[in-house]
Protein backbone atom coordinates (compact mmCIF):
# COMPACT_ATOMS: atom_id res chain seq x y z
CA UNK A 1 0.00 0.00 0.00
CA UNK A 2 2.79 2.00 0.88
CA UNK A 3 4.32 1.24 -2.26
CA UNK A 4 1.17 2.47 -4.35
CA UNK A 5 0.26 5.44 -2.80
CA UNK A 6 1.78 8.66 -4.37
CA UNK A 7 4.29 9.98 -1.74
CA UNK A 8 3.11 12.95 0.59
CA UNK A 9 5.75 15.54 -0.52
CA UNK A 10 5.19 15.14 -3.89
CA UNK A 11 2.15 17.88 -5.57
CA UNK A 12 -0.58 18.27 -4.76
CA UNK A 13 1.06 17.13 -1.39
CA UNK A 14 -2.24 18.18 0.68
CA UNK A 15 -3.96 15.68 -1.01
CA UNK A 16 -1.31 12.99 -1.03
CA UNK A 17 -0.78 13.22 3.03
CA UNK A 18 -4.76 12.78 3.06
CA UNK A 19 -5.09 9.71 0.93
CA UNK A 20 -1.75 8.73 3.09
CA UNK A 21 -3.39 9.37 6.31
CA UNK A 22 -6.91 7.65 5.07
CA UNK A 23 -5.26 4.65 3.48
CA UNK A 24 -2.02 4.08 5.81
CA UNK A 25 -3.63 4.25 9.43
CA UNK A 26 -4.78 1.73 10.32
CA UNK A 27 -7.80 -0.70 10.25
CA UNK A 28 -8.01 -4.36 10.53
CA UNK A 29 -6.99 -5.14 6.97
CA UNK A 30 -9.72 -7.76 6.60
CA UNK A 31 -10.72 -7.54 2.91
CA UNK A 32 -6.84 -7.95 1.59
CA UNK A 33 -6.09 -10.51 4.06
CA UNK A 34 -9.38 -12.49 2.31
CA UNK A 35 -7.44 -11.77 -1.26
CA UNK A 36 -4.27 -13.10 -0.14
CA UNK A 37 -6.08 -16.05 1.93
CA UNK A 38 -8.02 -17.22 -0.88
CA UNK A 39 -5.50 -17.08 -3.29
CA UNK A 40 -3.36 -19.30 -0.17
CA UNK A 41 -6.13 -21.80 -0.56
CA UNK A 42 -6.01 -22.49 -4.44
CA UNK A 43 -2.02 -22.70 -3.49
CA UNK A 44 -1.17 -19.14 -5.47
CA UNK A 45 2.38 -17.78 -3.93
CA UNK A 46 0.40 -15.11 -1.77
CA UNK A 47 3.69 -12.47 -3.00
CA UNK A 48 1.80 -12.37 -6.06
CA UNK A 49 -1.63 -10.92 -4.91
CA UNK A 50 -0.53 -7.52 -3.65
CA UNK A 51 -2.82 -5.82 -6.63
CA UNK A 52 -6.35 -7.12 -5.83
CA UNK A 53 -5.02 -7.20 -2.06
CA UNK A 54 -4.22 -3.20 -2.43
CA UNK A 55 -7.22 -2.65 -4.86
CA UNK A 56 -9.82 -3.70 -2.71
CA UNK A 57 -8.23 -1.92 0.76
CA UNK A 58 -7.77 1.80 -1.41
CA UNK A 59 -11.55 1.28 -2.06
CA UNK A 60 -12.72 0.54 1.51
CA UNK A 61 -10.85 3.11 2.80
CA UNK A 62 -12.19 5.68 0.30
CA UNK A 63 -15.90 4.81 0.83
CA UNK A 64 -15.11 5.18 4.74
CA UNK A 65 -13.20 8.64 4.37
CA UNK A 66 -17.05 9.53 2.20
CA UNK A 67 -19.07 7.92 4.78
CA UNK A 68 -17.53 9.56 7.53
CA UNK A 69 -18.56 13.36 5.29
CA UNK A 70 -20.73 15.55 6.91
CA UNK A 71 -23.09 14.89 4.57
CA UNK A 72 -23.19 11.06 5.25
CA UNK A 73 -22.68 9.64 9.03
CA UNK A 74 -20.52 12.89 10.14
CA UNK A 75 -18.17 10.95 12.43
CA UNK A 76 -15.42 12.84 13.80
CA UNK A 77 -12.90 9.54 14.65
CA UNK A 78 -11.81 6.21 12.46
CA UNK A 79 -9.51 3.80 13.41
CA UNK A 80 -8.80 5.88 16.88
CA UNK A 81 -8.19 8.85 15.18
CA UNK A 82 -9.85 11.98 13.72
CA UNK A 83 -11.39 11.51 10.35
CA UNK A 84 -10.25 12.44 7.41
CA UNK A 85 -12.26 15.73 7.23
CA UNK A 86 -11.64 16.46 10.61
CA UNK A 87 -7.73 15.96 10.43
CA UNK A 88 -7.97 18.13 6.56
CA UNK A 89 -11.06 19.86 5.80
CA UNK A 90 -14.12 18.20 3.79
CA UNK A 91 -12.96 19.25 0.06
CA UNK A 92 -9.80 17.89 0.41
CA UNK A 93 -11.20 14.63 1.82
CA UNK A 94 -13.76 14.30 -0.74
CA UNK A 95 -11.00 14.04 -3.16
CA UNK A 96 -8.80 12.12 -1.76
CA UNK A 97 -11.60 9.64 -1.33
CA UNK A 98 -12.16 10.26 -5.23
CA UNK A 99 -8.26 9.89 -5.89
CA UNK A 100 -8.12 6.68 -3.40
CA UNK A 101 -10.69 4.91 -5.92
CA UNK A 102 -9.27 5.95 -9.02
CA UNK A 103 -5.91 4.56 -7.95
CA UNK A 104 -7.60 1.01 -6.68
CA UNK A 105 -8.27 0.83 -10.43
CA UNK A 106 -4.67 1.48 -11.29
CA UNK A 107 -3.82 -1.46 -9.29
CA UNK A 108 -5.43 -3.96 -10.92
CA UNK A 109 -4.20 -2.68 -14.03
CA UNK A 110 -1.13 -2.03 -13.61
CA UNK A 111 0.25 -4.34 -10.84
CA UNK A 112 0.12 -7.87 -12.34
CA UNK A 113 -1.93 -10.26 -10.34
CA UNK A 114 -0.61 -13.57 -10.23
CA UNK A 115 -2.13 -15.59 -13.17
CA UNK A 116 -3.63 -12.79 -14.07
CA UNK A 117 -3.76 -12.28 -18.12
CA UNK A 118 -5.10 -9.24 -19.62
CA UNK A 119 -8.35 -10.72 -20.06
CA UNK A 120 -8.76 -12.15 -16.54
CA UNK A 121 -7.38 -8.60 -15.31
CA UNK A 122 -10.02 -6.86 -17.37
CA UNK A 123 -12.13 -9.35 -15.27
CA UNK A 124 -11.48 -8.38 -12.44
CA UNK A 125 -11.49 -4.53 -12.66
CA UNK A 126 -14.92 -5.55 -13.98
CA UNK A 127 -16.19 -7.38 -10.58
CA UNK A 128 -14.57 -4.29 -8.88
CA UNK A 129 -16.16 -1.57 -10.78
CA UNK A 130 -19.47 -3.30 -10.40
CA UNK A 131 -18.98 -4.19 -6.75
CA UNK A 132 -17.92 -0.87 -5.47
CA UNK A 133 -20.63 0.91 -7.44
CA UNK A 134 -24.33 1.66 -7.47
CA UNK A 135 -25.06 -1.93 -7.91
CA UNK A 136 -22.72 -2.64 -4.68
CA UNK A 137 -21.26 -0.58 -2.24
CA UNK A 138 -22.63 2.86 -3.17
CA UNK A 139 -25.86 1.50 -3.77
CA UNK A 140 -25.84 -0.05 -0.42
CA UNK A 141 -24.79 3.78 1.15
CA UNK A 142 -27.71 4.90 -0.74
CA UNK A 143 -30.60 2.42 0.25
CA UNK A 144 -28.82 3.11 4.16
CA UNK A 145 -29.90 7.10 3.42
CA UNK A 146 -32.70 6.64 2.46
CA UNK A 147 -33.45 3.77 5.45
CA UNK A 148 -32.66 6.19 7.91
CA UNK A 149 -35.12 6.96 10.64
CA UNK A 150 -36.89 3.87 8.92
CA UNK A 151 -38.84 0.55 10.01
CA UNK A 152 -37.14 -1.81 7.71
CA UNK A 153 -38.39 -5.60 7.58
CA UNK A 154 -34.95 -8.21 7.68
CA UNK A 155 -35.42 -8.90 4.33
CA UNK A 156 -34.82 -5.35 3.45
CA UNK A 157 -32.04 -4.60 5.93
CA UNK A 158 -30.55 -7.72 4.43
CA UNK A 159 -30.31 -6.45 1.04
CA UNK A 160 -29.08 -3.25 2.13
CA UNK A 161 -25.91 -4.86 3.90
CA UNK A 162 -25.28 -7.66 0.98
CA UNK A 163 -24.95 -3.97 -0.91
CA UNK A 164 -22.97 -1.69 1.43
CA UNK A 165 -20.66 -4.06 3.47
CA UNK A 166 -21.11 -7.46 1.46
CA UNK A 167 -20.32 -6.42 -1.95
CA UNK A 168 -17.07 -5.44 -1.21
CA UNK A 169 -16.02 -8.71 1.54
CA UNK A 170 -17.66 -10.65 -1.90
CA UNK A 171 -15.05 -9.38 -4.67
CA UNK A 172 -12.45 -9.86 -1.94
CA UNK A 173 -12.57 -13.79 -1.88
CA UNK A 174 -13.85 -13.28 -5.68
CA UNK A 175 -10.41 -11.18 -7.22
CA UNK A 176 -8.02 -13.67 -4.47
CA UNK A 177 -9.66 -17.02 -6.58
CA UNK A 178 -9.85 -15.27 -10.06
CA UNK A 179 -5.69 -15.07 -8.83
CA UNK A 180 -5.66 -19.22 -9.19
CA UNK A 181 -8.94 -20.53 -10.48
CA UNK A 182 -11.41 -19.87 -13.52
CA UNK A 183 -14.33 -18.11 -12.87
CA UNK A 184 -16.87 -20.72 -13.73
CA UNK A 185 -15.10 -23.14 -11.40
CA UNK A 186 -16.94 -24.79 -8.98
CA UNK A 187 -14.74 -23.94 -6.07
CA UNK A 188 -14.85 -20.47 -7.23
CA UNK A 189 -18.95 -20.48 -6.71
CA UNK A 190 -18.08 -22.76 -3.31
CA UNK A 191 -15.76 -19.79 -2.11
CA UNK A 192 -18.31 -16.88 -3.65
CA UNK A 193 -20.72 -18.77 -0.92
CA UNK A 194 -18.04 -18.58 1.68
CA UNK A 195 -17.91 -14.43 1.08
CA UNK A 196 -21.72 -13.64 1.13
CA UNK A 197 -21.96 -15.87 4.21
CA UNK A 198 -19.13 -13.85 6.14
CA UNK A 199 -19.97 -10.48 4.78
CA UNK A 200 -23.59 -11.01 6.45
CA UNK A 201 -21.88 -11.55 9.17
CA UNK A 202 -19.23 -9.56 9.54
CA UNK A 203 -22.26 -6.80 8.96
CA UNK A 204 -24.40 -7.97 12.20
CA UNK A 205 -21.00 -8.35 14.33
CA UNK A 206 -20.88 -4.79 13.09
CA UNK A 207 -24.11 -4.06 14.46
CA UNK A 208 -23.72 -6.40 17.62
CA UNK A 209 -20.56 -3.74 18.65
CA UNK A 210 -21.81 -1.00 17.98
CA UNK A 211 -24.23 -1.91 21.08
CA UNK A 212 -21.41 -3.54 23.31
CA UNK A 213 -18.26 -2.30 22.14
CA UNK A 214 -17.01 1.24 23.81
CA UNK A 215 -15.50 4.06 21.43
CA UNK A 216 -12.14 2.94 22.67
CA UNK A 217 -12.50 -0.54 21.83
CA UNK A 218 -13.96 0.31 18.28
CA UNK A 219 -11.68 3.70 17.02
CA UNK A 220 -15.08 4.75 16.23
CA UNK A 221 -17.86 6.41 18.13
CA UNK A 222 -20.03 3.58 19.61
CA UNK A 223 -23.55 4.05 19.39
CA UNK A 224 -23.73 5.62 16.11
CA UNK A 225 -26.07 3.16 14.49
CA UNK A 226 -28.66 4.15 17.58
CA UNK A 227 -28.11 8.35 17.40
CA UNK A 228 -28.91 8.20 13.32
CA UNK A 229 -32.10 5.98 13.64
CA UNK A 230 -30.20 3.19 11.65
CA UNK A 231 -31.74 -0.34 11.63
CA UNK A 232 -30.02 -2.95 12.82
CA UNK A 233 -29.66 -6.84 13.44
CA UNK A 234 -30.24 -6.19 17.17
CA UNK A 235 -32.63 -3.43 16.65
CA UNK A 236 -34.83 -6.07 14.42
CA UNK A 237 -33.82 -9.04 15.66
CA UNK A 238 -32.67 -8.49 19.50
CA UNK A 239 -28.96 -9.13 20.88
CA UNK A 240 -29.20 -12.93 21.55
CA UNK A 241 -30.71 -13.61 18.42
CA UNK A 242 -28.62 -11.15 16.32
CA UNK A 243 -25.35 -13.02 17.15
CA UNK A 244 -27.13 -16.67 16.91
CA UNK A 245 -27.88 -15.74 13.46
CA UNK A 246 -23.71 -14.75 13.08
CA UNK A 247 -22.70 -17.63 14.22
CA UNK A 248 -24.82 -19.49 11.80
CA UNK A 249 -23.64 -17.75 9.52
CA UNK A 250 -20.44 -18.52 10.31
CA UNK A 251 -20.93 -22.13 10.06
CA UNK A 252 -22.47 -22.14 6.75
CA UNK A 253 -19.55 -20.25 5.49
CA UNK A 254 -16.82 -23.02 7.10
CA UNK A 255 -19.19 -25.34 5.50
CA UNK A 256 -18.83 -24.03 2.27
CA UNK A 257 -14.69 -24.75 2.30
CA UNK A 258 -15.65 -28.46 3.24
CA UNK A 259 -13.67 -29.45 -0.21
CA UNK A 260 -10.76 -27.39 0.01
CA UNK A 261 -7.42 -29.01 2.22
CA UNK A 262 -5.94 -27.41 5.01
CA UNK A 263 -4.49 -24.37 2.78
CA UNK A 264 -8.14 -22.99 3.47
CA UNK A 265 -7.93 -22.98 7.07
CA UNK A 266 -6.92 -19.12 6.88
CA UNK A 267 -9.96 -18.50 5.34
CA UNK A 268 -11.61 -20.91 8.07
CA UNK A 269 -10.14 -18.90 10.94
CA UNK A 270 -11.00 -15.67 9.34
CA UNK A 271 -14.60 -16.51 9.40
CA UNK A 272 -13.94 -17.43 13.20
CA UNK A 273 -12.80 -14.18 13.71
CA UNK A 274 -15.39 -11.88 11.90
CA UNK A 275 -17.65 -13.03 15.33
CA UNK A 276 -15.24 -12.94 17.70
CA UNK A 277 -13.46 -9.79 16.92
CA UNK A 278 -14.20 -7.12 19.65
CA UNK A 279 -12.75 -4.36 17.20
C1 LIG B 1 -19.63 6.42 1.24
C2 LIG B 1 -19.28 5.36 -1.02
C3 LIG B 1 -19.56 5.22 0.38
C4 LIG B 1 -19.75 3.98 0.87
C5 LIG B 1 -19.83 3.73 2.29
C6 LIG B 1 -18.58 0.77 3.64
C7 LIG B 1 -19.46 1.92 3.77
C8 LIG B 1 -20.18 2.33 2.57
C9 LIG B 1 -19.57 2.65 4.89
C10 LIG B 1 -18.84 2.36 6.13
C11 LIG B 1 -19.77 2.52 7.28
C12 LIG B 1 -19.89 1.31 8.08
C13 LIG B 1 -19.59 1.47 9.52
C14 LIG B 1 -20.26 0.18 7.51
C15 LIG B 1 -20.43 -1.05 8.27
C16 LIG B 1 -19.38 -2.10 8.06
C17 LIG B 1 -18.07 -1.56 7.78
C18 LIG B 1 -17.72 -1.43 6.36
C19 LIG B 1 -17.26 -1.25 8.79
C20 LIG B 1 -15.90 -0.75 8.62
O1 LIG B 1 -15.07 -1.74 8.13
P1 LIG B 1 -13.90 -2.36 9.01
O2 LIG B 1 -14.44 -2.70 10.39
O3 LIG B 1 -12.93 -1.11 9.13
O4 LIG B 1 -13.28 -3.47 8.26
P2 LIG B 1 -11.35 -1.08 9.36
O5 LIG B 1 -11.11 0.26 9.98
O6 LIG B 1 -10.96 -2.22 10.26
O7 LIG B 1 -10.73 -1.20 8.01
Amino acid sequence: MARVLPRERIPPARLHEAMCYAALGGGKRLRPALVYATGEALGVDVQLIDGPACAVELIHAYSLVHDDLPAMDDDDLRRGKPTCHKAFDEATAILAGDALQALAFSCLAEKPAAGADASTRLTMVRHLARAAGSRGMVGGQMMDLEAEGQELDFAQLENLHIHKTGALIRVSVLLGALCGAQEDDTVVQRLDHYAKCVGLAFQIQDDVLDVEGSTEELGKNSGADQRLRKATYPSLLGLAEAKQHASVLVEEAVEALADLDARADILRGIAHYIVDRRS
